[in-house]
């Protein structure tokens, strides 16, 4: 099956102007190059045409408590119908961010194709806030609970439809930053949620064919995979650094299985941002982990 990259340069649902080149970084890191010397076919769309920045607003508070919230749904429908014409087209889409407000086009772009689509959120955050509990304003913090259904209309409707993800279709992988409304939502709906702690005590390969179990049954599965998942170590390069995260191997180890198993359907791979990055290290990192996704093996 050909993939298909997207390149989605979104940097506002968050204040650090750089992750918009993310996507650029991770061409420049090899990502092309690497995917086709697995023999896998891929073609790069190149980018979404969003709005502008305007530093003037763009850190600014407003929206109620929605930094950006315009230019968020403005990206995202855009984002939402690239992804759904790939997807027509019998092809992979691979959606390179961008800051994780992203997810909310992608979803909604890939939900159309699914009645029943799990989604692994890989991530050291849950991005469930709402404005209220929401301690930034930043909307990246929000988009798998607007895709559940929760916040502002504008983004709960992209792309024309609401209520994309059931909240018993959903894996949290990597969890270590709740907010106290986070912890709260998870432990009231019973999302299924392997923290820090989980991963330490059951193992990477445990985490993965449990959730590999817990999704076989839909009928796709969406990877939505933050580098700030990983430790810091390895993924400096990103604007919400979380200690104590999931090593490489770990990673790797988990891009393997999903791999193996063949449940995964899309993919999108954000937060990369090389301005505040060493060497591209971090855009590196995300190329290596696409890599052993798409089929690359040790031996
Ligand atoms: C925090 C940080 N929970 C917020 N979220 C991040 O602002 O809502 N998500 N960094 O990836
Ligand atoms: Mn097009
Ligand atoms: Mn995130
Ligand atoms: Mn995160």
């Amino acid at each position: 099956k050909t993939v298909e990259i997207i390149g989605a340069p979104c940097a506002f649902g968050q204040r650090k102007l750089g992750v918009n080149m993310g996507a650029d970084a991770m061409r420049y890191a090899g990502l092309v190059e690497r995917i086709e010397a697995i023999g896998v076919t891929v073609e790069d769309k190149g980018d979404i045409k969003g709005p502008a920045i305007n530093m003037k607003k763009y850190r600014s508070e407003q929206d109620g408590g929605l930094r950006n919230l315009e230019e968020v749904t403005e990206f995202c429908e855009t984002l939402c119908n690239e992804v759904d014409e790939t997807i027509q087209a019998g092809k992979f889409p691979l959606v390179i961010g961008g800051d994780h407000s992203i997810a909310m086009g992608t979803i909604s772009g890939v939900k159309r194709h699914y009645d029943n689509l799990g989604v692994i959120w890989y991530d050291a955050h849950g991005d469930l806030n709402v404005a209220d509990s929401s301690p930034s304003g930043n909307i990246h913090g929000m988009p798998l609970r607007a895709l559940i259904g929760d916040g502002h209309e504008d983004l709960v409707n992209i792309g024309g439809y609401k209520n994309k993800v059931k909240v018993e279709n959903i894996v949290l992988i990597g969890m270590r930053d709740l907010d106290d409304g986070e912890k709260k939502y998870i432990r009231e709906v019973g999302i299924k949620t392997y923290t820090m702690a989980e991963i330490d005590k059951l193992g990477m390969k445990t985490v993965i064919e449990e959730t590999i179990d817990y999704l076989k049954d839909k009928d796709g599965v969406h990877l939505s995979l933050d580098v700030d998942a990983l430790d810091p170590v390895e993924t400096p390069g990103t604007g919400t650094c979380v200690p104590g995260g999931i090593t490489y191997r770990e990673s790797h180890l988990a891009m393997e299985l999903l791999h193996d198993s063949g449940i995964v359907t899309s993919m999108e791979l954000v937060e990369v941002n090389p301005l505040i990055d060493v060497n591209n290290q971090t855009a590196n990192q995300a190329v290596g982990l696409l890599g052993s996704f798409f089929g690359e093996t040790l031996l």
